[in-house]
């Protein structure tokens, strides 16, 4: 199979058939195409012989959630191939295996994880994920740690940050997050009843001035490779399990803007509780378990980066400089509380909505979530410059109403 074109059913099985690792000469493949995202095809194929199955990723030419007018590089395809293969190197059964990556179809073959769920699912649901905030307090640590110039040898961190320049997902980002929300944009998808508060974003110049510097940092802040996009529909969950999956975003950036990307989604959860748990006792123990989980993860990530840095730090100034590492983890809570907010303005008001809070049936409750998320997204962006702690960002959600 040669030139690129979007793969059909029958094309995917044969390709499937070549992975050995996994499927025998006898297997009988069937597939589905199983993508609900914003950008890709995905095939489930499973070998009902064995029982045994895979997953195939294929990188369309445009933006699926727009449609065709919207083209996008494949090299995409790449990016997220070899991310993959970094996180699930640094962070053991915390990714997918990648069984092959072929770059002339921008096709993804790699481990199935259908027996999870998508996390976002998991907690409109209700779900609890005990060893959740352990395990993506070790992905986010050991995948940023460790590509960073604290972590990994400065000149082949320089190679590898130049291999993951990714100009035009980074755009989709700096435009979709750090611009579109504040602005006048055909990109902006909002319910007219929420008019009121958007126009309140466009013309809150305070708040102008922290997305400016925000934007600056993903900018221009090579720190660490991200995963890019991580929010709670990139991860994969069962209760004793936690993969990270679609790393298409990756570049070298600010590290908070992962570990916002994640309190984010928790957060928009939070809101969107209002209508999927029915019982207000139910309903508030299930915020405090979101809550808690957002300050596990930041206290087991704190705790595991200081490891890191203790036993493993390449720079010399960094590793024996007084009081650089408790400056450094001051601004990593700082970045991670302002990053969150943005993911949650976007959401809101920009391109991409969030089914935790977009799937609402009700209207008035549906927008009393996205008023909520609006109050706390702003809220966490106007203190992340002088954060201390991460109580202040729990105590912002949970003290905020509709507004
Ligand atoms: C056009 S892509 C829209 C969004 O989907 C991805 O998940 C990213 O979050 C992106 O901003
Ligand atoms: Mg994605």
């Amino acid at each position: 199979m040669s030139a690129y074109h979007p793969l059909s059913e029958q094309e995917a099985i044969e390709l499937a058939s070549e992975i050995t690792e996994v499927f025998g000469p006898e297997a009988r493949l069937t597939s589905r195409e199983i993508g609900d995202g914003n950008l890709n095809l995905v095939f489930h194929i499973r070998d009902e012989h064995s029982g045994r199955s895979i997953i195939m990723k294929q990188a369309l030419p445009y933006a699926k959630v727009v449609g065709e007018s919207w083209p996008l590089t494949l090299d995409r395809a790449r990016i997220e191939s070899d991310a993959l293969r970094i996180q699930y190197k640094l962070a053991p059964g915390l990714a997918p295996k990648v069984y092959d990556f072929k770059s002339e179809l921008a096709l993804t073959i790699m481990e199935d994880l259908s027996d999870h769920v998508i996390m976002r699912k998991g907690l409109m649901e209700g779900g609890r994920y005990p060893h959740f905030a352990e395990h993506i307090s070790t992905f986010i640590a050991n995948t940023l740690f460790f590509t960073s110039d604290l972590g990994m040898n400065q000149q082949e961190k320089k190679l590898q940050a130049g291999a993951f320049i990714n100009p035009e997902l980074c755009k989709i980002t700096e435009d979709l997050i750090f611009d579109d929300p504040y602005t006048v944009s055909d990109n902006n998808d909002y319910e007219p009843a929420i008019e009121d508060a958007a126009r309140a974003l466009r013309e809150d110049a305070e708040l102008h001035l922290e997305v400016a510097l925000l934007r600056e940092k993903f900018l221009t802040q090579g720190q660490a490779l991200l995963h890019g996009d991580l929010h709670t529909g990139s991860i994969f969950v069962t209760p004793e399990s936690t993969k990270v999956i679609d790393p298409e975003f990756a570049y070298y950036g600010p590290m908070g803007f992962d570990i916002g990307a994640l309190f984010a989604n928790l957060l928009m959860n939070y809101c969107g509780q209002a209508y999927w748990i029915k019982e207000d006792d139910a309903r508030s123990e299930y915020r405090s378990y979101l809550l808690s989980t957002m300050r596990d993860v930041w206290n087991l990530f704190e705790a595991k980066f200081r490891t890191h840095w203790d036993s493993s730090c390449v720079d010399r100034m960094a590793a024996s400089t007084p009081g650089y590492q408790d400056h450094y983890m001051r601004r990593l809570l700082q970045d991670s509380i302002g990053y969150a907010g943005c993911k949650m303005v976007r959401r809101i008001v920009g391109l991409s909505h969030v089914a935790d809070i977009n799937s609402i049936s009700d209207s008035a409750i549906r927008e009393q979530a996205q008023r909520q998320a609006l109050a706390i997204g702003t809220a966490l962006i106007k203190l992340n410059r002088t954060a201390s702690s991460i109580e202040q960002a729990v105590d912002i959600a949970a003290g905020t109403s509709a507004g």
